[in-house]
């Protein structure tokens, strides 16, 4: 299955590429998206118990355990050839700017570089008191484990709903959706803001929107062009379709 022919042309002209990646593309990597009906984190657990700051007050053993299980899967978890893909495109675009809603870490280690990271790392933690970012903590009979620095419990390095993004990272992805002429929305739902609001000003500022996702989302309108499909496939095929002298062989 061919590229749009509009996306490739897209691609080959574009100065500057913004892409915003979720969950989706992750998904061939073994790693769960949220709202999948079968597959996804929120069709077996509820957000609310799990991923707000009301949930980690409530019960800071079961979130922290909670997202031990995911750190976890994470870590066993290999980038796919839809992270692959983004790296090529990079090296073949003047500009590319990666965005991503993931706190998997997987982008970075297919290889990208100046990942935004919209809502943390899950491989990171941060104090709960001060906020004080720890990439690493001595494992003790205590859960969720003290901060090394305070003694407070540690918390996930995530963003929880009703809490605010990292305002660097927000801000740098705004820049770039106001100053892209190509907008890649790869696997995700859309829905979730401030994220989502990110292709519309991309819209807005005139740049070309395309979604890349396995289903319709409430983003497929409004762009300007929709692919659907498995990420995996999809973004190597339109890596081979716009640069075919510099693609593997299938
Ligand atoms: C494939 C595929 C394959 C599958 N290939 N595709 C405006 C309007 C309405 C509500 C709000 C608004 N502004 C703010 C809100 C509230 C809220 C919100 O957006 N709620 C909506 C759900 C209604 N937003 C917030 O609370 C945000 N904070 C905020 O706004 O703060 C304001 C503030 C300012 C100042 C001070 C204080 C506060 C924070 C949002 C944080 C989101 N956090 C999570 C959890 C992160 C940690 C963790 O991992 O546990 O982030 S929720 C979850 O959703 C996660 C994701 O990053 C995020 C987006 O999900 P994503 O990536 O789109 O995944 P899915 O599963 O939804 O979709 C996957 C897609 O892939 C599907 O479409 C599949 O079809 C597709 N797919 N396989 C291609 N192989």
């Amino acid at each position: 299955m061919n590229s749009p022919p509009e996306l490739v042309e897209a691609v080959r002209a574009a100065s500057h590429v913004v892409v915003m990646t979720g969950a989706g593309i992750s998904a061939e990597s073994g790693v769960p998206t949220f709202r999948d009906a079968q597959t996804g984190l929120w069709a077996q657990y509820d957000p609310e118990e799990l991923a707000t700051p009301g949930a980690f007050r409530r019960n800071p053993r079961l979130v922290w355990d909670w997202y031990s299980w995911r750190r976890e899967l994470v870590s066993q978890a290999e980038p796919n050839p839809g992270h692959f893909a983004l790296v090529q495109l990079a090296a073949h675009i003047p500009q590319l700017t990666l965005i991503t809603q993931n706190v998997d870490g997987l982008h970075q280690r297919a290889g990208s570089q100046n990942v935004i990271e919209l809502h943390g790392n899950i491989l990171r933690a941060k104090c709960s008191a001060d906020g004080r970012i720890i990439t690493a903590w001595p494992e003790t009979s205590e859960t969720p484990p003290p901060c090394p620095e305070c003694g407070a419990p540690l918390r996930p390095d995530v963003v929880w709903f009703g809490e605010a993004l990292p305002m660097l990272a927000l801000n740098q992805a705004a820049r770039a959706a106001e100053q892209g002429d190509l907008f890649l929305s790869i696997g995700t739902s859309a829905l979730v803001h401030p994220a989502a609001s990110l292709a519309h000003i991309a819209l807005q500022r005139g740049a070309v929107v395309a979604e890349i996702n396995l289903e319709p989302t409430p983003l497929t309108a409004a762009a300007t062009i929709a692919w659907h499909g498995p990420a995996g496939q999809l973004l190597p095929q339109l890596f081979r379709d716009a640069f075919p002298a510099d693609a593997f062989p299938e």
